[in-house]
């Protein structure tokens, strides 16, 4: 199945806890909060309906942990290029962010943004092709 993932850093620094509800791209048709857990040391990826950031604290989207699952994409993600994401809080909220799409995390990156009560860095996407059957299947 063709697809990709996005991974962040989002840091509430608001008063209030949020919880994200959506996401949605022009890239790909679903986008899905997943997280990865792991039974009899076999990892897989399991959907979650919501995304809670507690006020004050930071949650951090990454390989092997928390994810935006892709799936259905309508155009190829490309290294070097970015992808439109747009998160929604349950307060209605919505937040747009560009996310590069890079083979790998190049470690600390000074790339905060901040949209109302939360910031959001280092995040990135794995690169994938649209058309293709096998891609490199995001391990988590
Ligand atoms: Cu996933």
């Amino acid at each position: 199945m063709p697809g990709s993932a996005v991974y962040l850093r989002i840091h509430n620094r608001g008063q209030s806890d949020l919880t994200l509800v959506s996401a949605s791209s022009s890239a790909a048709r679903t986008l899905a909060f997943h997280r990865t857990v792991v039974e009899d040391d076999i990892a897989r990826m399991e959907a979650v309906d919501s995304l809670l950031i507690p006020a004050g604290e930071t949650v951090e989207l990454r390989p092997g942990g928390m994810h935006i699952m892709l799936t259905g994409l309508t155009d190829d993600l490309l290294p070097e290029s970015a992808l439109p994401l747009q998160l929604e809080c349950d307060s209605g909220e919505v937040y747009a962010l560009d996310i590069p799409v890079m083979k790998m995390m190049m470690s600390e990156r000074d790339d905060a943004v901040e949209l109302g009560d939360l910031v959001f860095s280092n995040r990135w996407a794995r690169p994938a092709l649209s058309g293709m059957n096998v891609s490199a299947m995001p391990s988590g």
